[in-house]
């Protein structure tokens, strides 16, 4: 996993030189969002469940999805579902805390596409629930942090498709 600062040092180092100014703009950039960054977190995980179940009545319920034959009926699917939903949140929020986005790559993209292939887990509709995650989060947390939670929730989204 990397974040915000050892990517901008990895690429230095890899050059044999200081950072230099866009380098440092960069660090900047991220030490100044640190407060808000931090008090995102703080609200999103104090409000995970009801992101997360919020989410699911914006874009999955009342659907053929939680019907007979659809990928979530079954209690076992629906929860299946909701964890997954879960994880989306809870690791794009380490990603925004990172400001980086290489632990989405390592521990949730990586096969995940294959797995809902295989299992017949709609890949549409998922990535509806999570970009109704993501205007639920914003909606809680603000424009700001809204916006850099929304760079994680697209990334899984286009990691996906
Ligand atoms: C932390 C990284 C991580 C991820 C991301 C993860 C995902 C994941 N989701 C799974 C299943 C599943 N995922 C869903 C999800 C859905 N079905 C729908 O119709 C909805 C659109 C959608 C929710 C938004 C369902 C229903 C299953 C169970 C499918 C089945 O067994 O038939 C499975 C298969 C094994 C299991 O059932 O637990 C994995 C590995 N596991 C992990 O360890």
């Amino acid at each position: 996993m990397q974040d915000a600062i050892t990517a901008v040092i990895n690429s230095s180092d890899v050059q044999g030189k200081y950072l230099d100014t866009s380098a440092l703009e960069k660090l900047k950039g991220y030490f100044s969002t640190g407060e808000l960054r931090v008090r995102a977190a703080s609200s999103i995980s104090a409000n995970a469940s009801a992101i997360v179940k919020e989410a699911v009545a914006k874009a999955l319920l009342y659907s053929d999805i939680t019907r007979p034959g659809g990928n979530m009926y079954t209690t076992r699917r629906y929860a299946a579902c909701i964890r997954d939903l879960d994880y989306y949140l809870r690791y794009s929020t380490y990603a925004m805390l990172a400001g980086d986005p290489s632990i989405l790559d390592e521990r949730v993209l990586n096969g995940l596409k294959e797995t809902y292939n295989s299992l017949g887990v709609p890949v549409g509709a998922t990535v509806q629930a999570i970009q109704a995650m993501k205007e639920v989060t914003a909606s809680l947390v603000g424009p700001d942090a809204g916006k850099e939670m929304g760079v994680y929730f697209d990334y899984i989204s286009s990691g996906l498709s």
